[in-house]
């Protein structure tokens, strides 16, 4: 055992690696959509473990630089970023990673395959899919929002596989007084005075306590009008450039970035707006409902990614159970070890169906092809999702380190940094208790209860009496008609325990539907 070192664990094509994206992909896209995408997903599997993962890896090595000021004095707020990190996005924009869900030549399954996309990029891009999600969310609201010559302006940006005419968009929401209670937001938006080329209505003046990718060219953000009420119905929303014509800021400072837990190569700042010039979007007053629209986006990407993550993890361990001896035969070989993984990739299957699931309803939505209820499941549907997934990908990420042993814990092996990166997905865009309140909202001013039980009522698992499924169905049931007599302080009390019965018997019924 003199000369033993031990081998690390090898990616290979993360797409043919991946029964269970064939299986579902081959299982829900007819042929002819099949025959475009496919070959796609393969040619991303494969630069995910080829350059995508060297540049990665040089994204992490070279974190963000904030540099305040030049060697004279000026203030310049530059944020320097690694090489690897602008190659990254660069692939973004390539590959079409926001792009594929707009030009959606599939139809809903346009949606379907953007989110096989991001699914595969995500795990090799250093995080880069966080300024993608808000740049998604930020053209879904535009084109909800908008005006022509805003849409004219900024979209064709956001939607280019050009990596020379590609913009990322930040969605600045988060204050330091507030947190998630946006309602609090202390920005003041007051009439603009002077030329702006994209017609600014009003200048901001406020603090911004967490934007991530600062280094994005244009961002999304609340303010208070002049004389608007205080609370949430007084916000509006606005549209502004970070940079003017000269490259210069346009009246925003940034005060530093933050170091994080995880996602170092990311680079998130605390900034304030100083007179910076905005264009209000969607008329005065319910920015929190406008907002919304770009959380809605950005959630269901958070559940993407932390999917991606759940399988990076996973297809690291279970190469390296194939390769590891211990106690005289391979980790894979051991029962205790096996069954360990295998409720891992139970756990992640039900993750996957329930996301694609909800992506799928999305894209619906997005070309007009969903029927009222869907609509009102994928309203419910979203928090729930993200919450779910949010926690899986913890329990997971930490599993799999500890299956590593010694090595997990270390940092060279590049492994802890699976378990530092996975908290993210449970506190970025809403934390567990937040979204759960948020499903309260939905099941009452959507009636997305009735909804959901007769959708488990018809669903495949429940015709087909799949094993236990039907007694938990009764035990949901139980549950909510209890609190039917309850106060509104009992539903919230069991929000959260509810969120996760019902995620549990989503992936349950999905996982069924699709045989995965
Ligand atoms: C990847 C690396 C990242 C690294 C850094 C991560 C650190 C974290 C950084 C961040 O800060 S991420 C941003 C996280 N913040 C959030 O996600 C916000 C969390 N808070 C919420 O989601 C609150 O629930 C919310 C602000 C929306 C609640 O505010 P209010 O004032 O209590 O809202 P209200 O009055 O219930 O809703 C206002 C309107 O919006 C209502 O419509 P109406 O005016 O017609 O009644 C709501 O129905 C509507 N609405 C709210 N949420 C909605 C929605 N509509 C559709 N979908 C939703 N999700």
């Amino acid at each position: 055992m003199k000369n033993f070192y031990q081998e690390g664990p090898v990616l290979t094509n993360t797409y043919r690696s991946d029964e269970t994206l064939q299986k579902y992909l081959k299982k829900v896209l007819p042929a002819d959509v099949q025959k475009v995408t496919l070959p796609h997903l393969d040619h991303l599997g494969q630069r995910a473990v080829t350059d995508m993962l060297a540049w990665a890896a040089e994204a992490e090595a070279q974190l963000p630089q904030h540099i305040p000021f030049d060697p004279w004095g000026r203030r310049i707020d530059e944020i320097k970023t690694s090489n690897g990190w602008k190659e990254l996005e660069k692939v973004a924009a390539q590959e079409g990673i926001v792009a594929t869900a707009y030009d959606r030549k599939f139809g809903a399954f346009s949606r379907v395959y953007q989110m096989a996309l991001l699914y595969l990029y995500s795990p090799s891009s250093a995080i880069f899919s966080c300024p993608l999600a808000m740049t998604d969310g930020a053209a879904r609201a535009l084109e909800l929002y908008a005006g022509n010559d805003l849409k004219e302006r900024a979209l064709p940006h956001l939607l280019s596989r050009d990596p020379k005419n590609f913009w990322t968009a930040g969605q600045w929401m988060t204050e330091k007084s507030g947190g998630s209670d946006v309602s609090g937001t202390a920005t003041e938006a007051h009439p603009f005075k002077g030329e702006s080329a994209f017609s600014a209505t009003h200048s901001l003046h406020g603090m911004k306590w967490f934007t991530s990718a600062t280094t994005s060219q244009m961002a999304l953000t609340l303010a208070r009008p002049d004389d608007a009420p205080v609370g949430s119905k007084g916000l509006s929303f606005f549209y502004l450039e970070l940079r003017n014509e000269k490259g210069q800021l346009n009246n925003i400072e940034i005060h530093r970035l933050k170091d994080k837990l995880g996602t170092k190569a990311l680079p998130t700042a605390e900034l304030s707006l100083q007179g910076t010039p905005a264009r209000m979007v969607g008329g005065e007053g319910d920015g929190i409902k406008k907002i919304a629209s770009v959380l809605n986006i950005t959630r269901i990407y958070n559940s993407i990614c932390a999917l991606g993550h759940m399988r990076r993890s996973l297809d690291l361990i279970q190469d390296y159970s194939r390769k590891r001896k211990a106690f005289g035969k391979l980790l894979i070989d051991h029962p205790l070890h096996r069954e360990t993984l295998r409720s891992l990739e139970q756990d992640f299957r039900g993750c996957f169906a329930f996301c694609f699931f909800v992506a799928q309803l999305l894209g619906q939505e997005e070309v007009g092809e969903i029927t009222a209820s869907e609509r009102v499941l994928l309203r419910a549907l979203t928090p729930i999702l993200k919450l779910y997934t949010g926690k899986k990908v913890l329990q997971i990420a930490s599993e799999v380190v500890e299956m590593f042993g010694g090595a997990g814990y270390v940092e060279d092996t590049g492994l802890p940094r699976l378990l530092r990166d996975a908290q993210v997905f449970s506190i970025w865009e809403g934390t567990t208790n937040v979204l759960s309140l948020d499903m309260l909202r939905a099941f009452e001013k959507e009636q997305a209860l009735p909804i959901l039980m007769e959708y488990f009522k018809n669903c495949p698992a429940m015709k087909s009496s799949a094993a236990g499924f039907s007694e938990k169905w009764t035990e949901l049931q139980k549950q909510f008609a209890h609190l039917a007599k309850g106060s509104p302080e009992d539903w919230e009390t069991q929000a959260r325990r509810l969120a996760f019965m019902v995620g549990d018997l989503f992936c349950e019924s999905l996982i069924h539907e699709y045989s995965l």
